[in-house]
């Protein structure tokens, strides 16, 4: 073999090398960033068998639903008429003692939307002081902490917005728009030390808000409690607890192979 062949040879083993170091790398990095998620630890509902968790209290009126599909989802319902109301809620402690960094965690995806006016909109995933009593929206209760709405934006797609109506006629903001309907799609509210609230939709950072009323609710509640919307929501999963944020060490472990492999085809070729 002349020198030159040798040459050659030695520049295809190394870029070789190089990329899978490189493919390695990548795959490591984009699994990482969808690593995000809620452990369940204070609570958690895929929603599997046939009935809701204790937890939840179930209420409905004028020709909503809640129902467990029996395939591992929850589905909300009072597509019509508007006055239809469908939504569950905890008990009172459910949240109780959440500290100053949690997490709420929820996948779902949008049959149908209809908002009469700004301010009526779905409760996707909401925290409270309280629930009065069985169908009686009325008397003393605030939203706290974390409040997650949807409200329709065309014909295919909704809007993910935050801090809905709280008995104060509040226009919720946008957080993200132009979701499509029919597809699954998971936000997760990250309660920080600094009381604030970082949002992400699908892995991605879509904002960040104060804690509202900086103070952490005790009850958990989904789905339609106004006159003015109406909408069919399903519910893979519900989870409060500890946000469980990707490590970078893996990437680190990773380089670390990719030189390991250096050296080795290095001292082979001595
Ligand atoms: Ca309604
Ligand atoms: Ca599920």
């Amino acid at each position: 073999m002349s020198h030159l062949q040798k040459y050659s040879l030695v520049g295809v083993q190394w870029f070789v090398v190089g990329m899978l170091v490189l493919l390695i790398g990548t795959f490591v990095t984009s699994s990482a960033k969808a690593a995000l998620y809620v452990d369940g630890s204070v609570f958690s509902d895929d929603f599997d068998g046939s009935t809701f968790s204790p937890s939840w209290n179930v209420t409905v009126w004028g020709g909503g639903a809640c129902t467990v599909a029996g395939d591992g989802t929850a589905i909300i319902a009072s597509d019509s008429p508007l006055s239809a109301g469908a939504v569950l809620w905890s008990d009172n402690d459910l949240l109780s003692g959440l500290g100053d960094d949690y997490g709420f965690e929820v996948r779902f995806k949008v049959g149908s939307l209809t908002g009469e006016n700004a301010t009526r909109d779905w409760i996707l995933m909401q925290g409270r002081d309280n629930v009065p009593a069985s169908g009686d929206w009325g008397g003393s209760w605030n939203v706290l902490g974390i409040d997650f709405r949807l409200n329709p934006y065309d014909d295919d797609h909704f809007n993910l917005d935050w801090w809905g109506w709280d008995g104060s006629s509040r226009i919720p903001s946008a957080v993200a728009s132009g979701l499509l309907y029919g597809e699954w799609h998971t936000v997760i509210g990250h309660r920080k030390t600094d009381d604030t609230v970082d949002i992400y939709l699908n892995d991605n950072l879509v904002g960040n808000k104060p804690v509202i009323w900086d103070v952490n609710p005790t009850v958990l509640m989904a789905g339609d409690a106004a006159g003015g919307d109406a909408g069919l929501v399903t519910y893979d999963y519900m989870r409060v607890g500890s946000v469980v944020v990707p490590e970078p060490s893996s990437m680190v472990l990773t380089f670390l192979a990719g030189l390991g492999l250096m050296a080795y085809t290095w001292r082979r070729r001595k």
